[in-house]
């Protein structure tokens, strides 16, 4: 395949080609063959967009709460009327199967639909009652123009989850996807203004983090951020965000354990294990990536685990890497770390042997202090480690410097609870809780701060104005 398309910027309604002249390369990581081209953005393009919003987000924010949410339905149903072109592109740039295309399709356009639903009770202020005499009222107003900044590997889900509640609570966004999945975030920002959001309440600028993003970051304009990414990206945004006063929420990586107790309902417990390993191959930031299994029942556990695995099929049941990048990093760390229980390495012959697969891998019996236990891999890698008793388990359980999502599997109810109250981590899931869009997702300690989905995320996008009057 040679490239098929370039793709430029979403400005002001319209296509809007880079101002430098340059384009981005992608890539197809089923056949490591060239994808379609991006605009390559920097700051001139950046200023466009944000001038844009800017001019458009007076008339936005004055809409009411049901005039917006309106529009928000609208995009919902654009994005599921054309889910088919959103799963290609999407499918283009991940190699991502159908079934994760679907689900992620599915969610994206769901926050439009609980934000347009939330904005018009929970958008809405509150009068205090300060006596005879006076009136006193809140109101959440816009920030004004939000920048949001965006990673590839659920590149349609991690740009909605932001974009949904800062425009349902009246902001003009400017989006910069990832310079690898640019595409899906561009046809949406279409599908939006075909379903009558106004010119310029949605632009998306792509181009590298370096330039795009860090102008993005940068520009005057934006009053606020929410990032969605690595750490040490998510530490030079915090430092930008801090030198400007404005606020950000940094939603970062995890190294997430799940715990075993031998009570528990051993099949569920392998089957959520197994889909930690396949769901988008491992490239989530809140997959499972240790498996703390109580010591009676360890080894049936791995065993079981180790099996399933080895039943997993590239390109039906899990997709490959994105990036060459992050296929040598992965590869890298197998290869520093021998003994796995299964994989450990690529494929070597088939159709996967020339996409970016990596075999779903498990290491048993880890030493808590090894790199491939520490380490965010973001792959189709498990590590598990033996508990003897809660509090064992509760101590391996914490002893990471993330905090994202954490499971717990047990028959007793009790000691579920009671360890959700003492694990560090922004989520926890007891015996497969479900964890949605109504649900708030952010992280403790180093995966972050600040929180998206639920009706939390919609009051990070707005900022809370009191105004009290004697009469
Ligand atoms: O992320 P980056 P990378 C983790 C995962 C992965 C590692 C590296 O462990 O292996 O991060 O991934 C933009 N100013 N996660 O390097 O660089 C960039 O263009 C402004 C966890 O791809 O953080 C892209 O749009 N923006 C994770 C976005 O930041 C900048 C998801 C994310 O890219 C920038 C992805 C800059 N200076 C990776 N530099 C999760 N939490 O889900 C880059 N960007």
């Amino acid at each position: 395949m040679t490239a098929t398309a370039r793709h430029r910027h979403w400005i002001d309604g319209l296509d809007a080609p880079p101002d430098s002249g340059a384009w981005l390369p992608t890539l197809d990581p089923v056949t490591r063959e060239p994808g379609d081209e991006i605009a390559a953005g920097g700051a001139a393009d950046v200023d466009r967009a944000v001038t844009a919003a800017e001019r458009a987000r007076r008339g936005w924010a004055g809409r009411s709460p049901a005039g917006r949410a309106a529009v928000l339905h609208r995009i919902a149903d654009a994005m599921e009327g054309d889910a088919e072109t959103l799963m290609r592109l999407e499918r283009e740039c991940t190699g991502k199967v159908p079934a994760q295309l679907r689900l992620e399709v599915d969610m994206s356009a769901q926050y439009f639909r609980y934000y347009a639903g939330v904005v018009r009770a929970a958008g809405q202020g509150q009068v205090i009652e300060q006596g005879a005499g006076t009136h006193t009222y809140t109101r959440h107003e816009p920030y004004g123009v939000v920048g949001v900044i965006t990673p590839w590997n659920l590149p349609l889900n991690q740009a909605c989850r932001a974009l949904a509640p800062a425009l349902a609570m009246g902001n003009a966004v400017v989006a910069k996807p990832s310079e690898f999945t640019s595409v899906s975030t561009l046809h949406l920002a279409r599908l939006a203004s075909r379903a009558g959001l106004p010119d310029g309440v949605l632009n998306v600028v792509t181009g590298t983090g370096p330039q795009a993003g860090a102008a993005l970051a940068a520009h005057p304009g934006v009053r606020r951020l929410a990032f969605t990414g690595s750490v040490a990206t998510g530490r030079r945004l915090a430092a930008v965000a801090a030198g400007r006063l404005i606020p950000l929420t940094l939603e970062l990586g995890g190294k997430s354990p799940l715990l075993v107790f031998a009570d528990a309902d051993l099949d569920r417990a392998v089957a959520a294990a197994v889909t930690a390993l396949a769901a988008n191959a491992g490239q989530i930031c809140s997959a499972t990536a240790r498996l703390l299994v109580e010591e009676s029942v360890h080894d049936e556990v791995v065993d079981r685990v180790v099996a399933a695995a080895e039943k997993l099929q590239p390109g039906v049941d899990f997709g490959p890497l994105i990036t060459e990048a992050q296929y040598g990093k992965v590869l890298g760390l197998l290869a520093d770390t021998p003994g796995a229980a299964t994989g450990g390495g690529p494929y070597t012959e088939g159709p996967a042997a020339r996409g970016l697969y990596v075999r779903p891998t498990v290491y048993a019996r880890v030493d808590p202090g090894a790199r491939i236990a520490r380490e965010e891999v973001f792959g189709p890698v498990l590590v598990t480690m033996p508990f003897r008793d809660e509090a064992e388990a509760l101590a391996l359980a914490n002893d990471t410097e993330y905090g994202l999502v954490a499971a717990v599997w047990s028959g007793d109810l009790g000691r579920g609870l009671r360890l959700a109250e003492r694990i560090d981590a922004g989520q926890v899931a007891v015996n497969g809780g479900p964890l949605t869009v109504e649900t708030p997702f952010g992280g403790y300690k180093g995966s972050g701060y600040g929180r998206e989905k639920g009706l939390a995320a919609l009051h990070e996008y707005a900022q809370l104005k009191t105004v009290s009057a004697n009469l």
